[in-house]
């Protein structure tokens, strides 16, 4: 089932907000001389569409108990989550630069004690699935009716916990938890496909998701996850999916929108020069002009 189509205007108002968010995380991490780009980027229109379209939420009330719970199990990417909750309300847009700072509230990855938003702690990677288990899981025992959303990675999904908590999700029947897969086909390093490693070889960060997933009794959604619309109507199917929970495996490119840092997995996490900076605020204002 889709959502309803968006009405022009508003798509490019949304895709307006994903470039403003790819520029937030550049110059935050310039600013900062450290940080992770490419996976923040390959999640920038999920981000957009989840907090300015799909989830019930209210910045003013970051701890209403009936909100909708979003949890960034790759929490290397927090710079691409602080950036979407400033353009949302959430925190001041100023406070961006003070990422990965002693003592702010932007640490390198996401503290839910110190910045409200946080609907949980993250980073260390294959642990973000698990407690959104627990909050689907509450919310069929109490009786309430928020929607749980999860997003991992193809690396943090290599992760043992995740399979565990995989399996337990589809015992309980959680139709109330949706994960999107942040599928850029890359982690930390790039693949030695030969090069004399032979079986000591990197594989591919996660191979056919599809088939695993509904292995483990999931409903599976596969979009291009840098189509808003796909975005959207895909967060509608797994939102009004009974019975069972819904993976949103989403195709996207690491470092989506940057020309030098798409798809090279160098741009995982490295500091952005004076020049980096030019060029991609070049890119992106001509994105933007383009709209
Ligand atoms: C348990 C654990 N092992 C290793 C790391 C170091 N690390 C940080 S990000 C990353 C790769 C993550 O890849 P992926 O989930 O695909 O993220 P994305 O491509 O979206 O950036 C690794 C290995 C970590 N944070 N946690
Ligand atoms: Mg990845």
């Amino acid at each position: 089932m889709s959502a309803p189509p968006l009405a022009a205007a508003r798509r490019r108002e949304l895709q307006r907000l994903a470039i403003q968010m790819r520029r937030l995380v550049i110059e935050s991490v310039h600013h900062a001389g450290a940080g992770h780009l490419g996976g923040p980027l390959s999640a920038a229109e999920m981000l957009t569409a989840l907090y300015f379209e799909v989830m019930h939420i209210d910045p003013a009330k970051p701890r209403d108990p009936g909100r909708d719970r979003f949890i960034l199990s790759k929490g290397h990417c927090s710079i691409g989550l602080y950036s979407i909750l400033a353009l949302r309300g959430y925190l001041p847009v100023e406070e961006l630069k003070t990422f990965d700072a002693i003592d702010s509230r932007l640490q390198g990855h996401p503290d839910m004690n110190v910045l409200p938003g946080l609907d949980m702690s993250t980073g260390s990677l294959g642990q973000g699935l698990s407690p959104g288990i627990g909050m689907a899981l509450a919310a069929k025992l109490r009786g309430h009716s928020y929607h749980t959303w999860v997003m991992i990675g193809d690396g943090d999904s290599q992760e043992g916990q995740i399979w565990e908590a995989a399996f337990i999700a589809q015992r309980y029947g959680l139709d109330n938890l949706t994960v999107l897969l942040d599928w850029n086909g890359l982690q930390q390093y790039g693949f030695a496909t030969d090069a004399g490693y032979g079986s000591l070889a990197r594989q591919p960060a996660q191979e056919n998701p599809v088939a695993k997933w509904q292995a483990f009794g999931w409903a599976t959604i596969e979009i291009d996850g840098h189509d808003l619309q796909q975005v959207l109507d895909a967060c509608h199917q797994a939102k009004t999916t009974k019975g069972r929970p819904a993976i949103i495996i989403a195709r996207t490119v690491k470092g989506k929108g940057i020309s030098y840092m798409e798809n090279d997995f160098n741009w995982h996490s490295k500091p952005v020069t004076d020049e980096d900076l030019r060029v991609a605020r070049e890119e992106l204002a001509a994105q933007e002009a383009a709209l």
